[in-house]
């Protein structure tokens, strides 16, 4: 057996804190495989998708994110990275999903134009899922046509627009401005989210809300498809 075998690391033979840590690692390093098994491994110890989902997955991409601030990892290794963080999350979806939630409503989300980051809009998508609401995602690099057109085709309750850079959160606004010229802004329940936004800025560019993260954005979604019920019932 060669050294490197010798060092080989048995993720099932690890206590589980270092288990997550080691899939922190292993995310890092792109390992598509290892993740799988860790996310395999956590769920059979009895833990609950939604933290295998913030505590294996979020956490280890955030110290990738972390280091491609910082200039220490370039896109390639952020890419793989992705990779593994998406193939840990194919296994979680059916589990987020299997709730047996009654229907909440319809949301079309997309990331906007311009824009190819995806993983934190699945995720979203995953847990609206999860939550009973039905999701119709329209992918990455979205113009204002593609929005505006699927949540007519869909009869849509919520837009959902997700962006991740500085200089594609702006395009929200566009789409936004889109749908008050056609007259059609109140139809909708309008959703934003990414890490470069906040709440002023969902305020700022006509929004109904911004939302933190997958789990907020649930909670708001929840909380407006109420309040819509609420003035129906009322009207
Ligand atoms: Co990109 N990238 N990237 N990248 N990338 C960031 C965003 C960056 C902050 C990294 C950094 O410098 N620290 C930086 C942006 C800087 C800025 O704008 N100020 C950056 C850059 C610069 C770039 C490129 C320009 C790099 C280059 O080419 N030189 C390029 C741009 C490409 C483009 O889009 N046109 C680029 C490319 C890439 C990859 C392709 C390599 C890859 C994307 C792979 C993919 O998504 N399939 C990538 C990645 C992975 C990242 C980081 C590391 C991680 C993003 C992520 O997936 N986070 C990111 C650094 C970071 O964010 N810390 C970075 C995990 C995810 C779960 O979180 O997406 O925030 P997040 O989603 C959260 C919430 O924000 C919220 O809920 C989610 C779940 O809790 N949320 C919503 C998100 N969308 C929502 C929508 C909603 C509601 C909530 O609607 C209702």
């Amino acid at each position: 057996m060669s050294d490197e075998e010798d060092d080989e690391i048995i993720l099932s033979e690890l206590e589980t804190e270092d288990l997550v840590l080691q899939m922190h690692d292993d995310l890092y390093d792109g390992l598509r495989e290892e993740i799988e098994e860790g996310v395999n491994i956590l769920l059979e110890r009895g833990w609950q998708p939604y933290d295998v989902l913030t505590k294996a997955l979020v956490a280890g991409m955030t110290i990738v994110g972390n280091d491609f601030r910082d200039g220490i990892l370039f896109v390639p290794e952020v890419l793989l990275a992705a990779n593994a963080m998406k193939a840990g999350m194919a296994i979680l979806k059916p589990l987020l999903a299997e709730t047996g939630a009654p229907r909440m409503g319809k949301m079309v989300i997309g990331t906007v134009k311009g824009d190819i980051h995806d993983i934190g809009k699945n995720l979203v998508s995953m847990m609206m899922e999860g939550a009973g609401f039905e999701v119709v995602d329209l992918g990455i690099n979205n113009p204002v046509e593609a929005y505006i057109e699927a949540a007519a085709r869909e009869e849509a309750d919520i837009v959902g627009m997700s962006a991740l850079l500085t200089t594609t959160m702006p395009y929200m606004k566009v789409v936004i401005d889109a749908m008050v010229a056609q007259g059609i802004r109140d139809d909708y329940i309008v959703l934003v989210g990414g890490a470069p936004l906040n709440e002023e800025f969902g305020r700022a560019i006509g929004a109904d809300a911004y939302c933190r993260d997958a789990a907020v954005a649930v909670e708001t979604a929840k909380d407006f498809i109420a309040r819509k019920h609420n003035q129906m019932a009322a009207g």
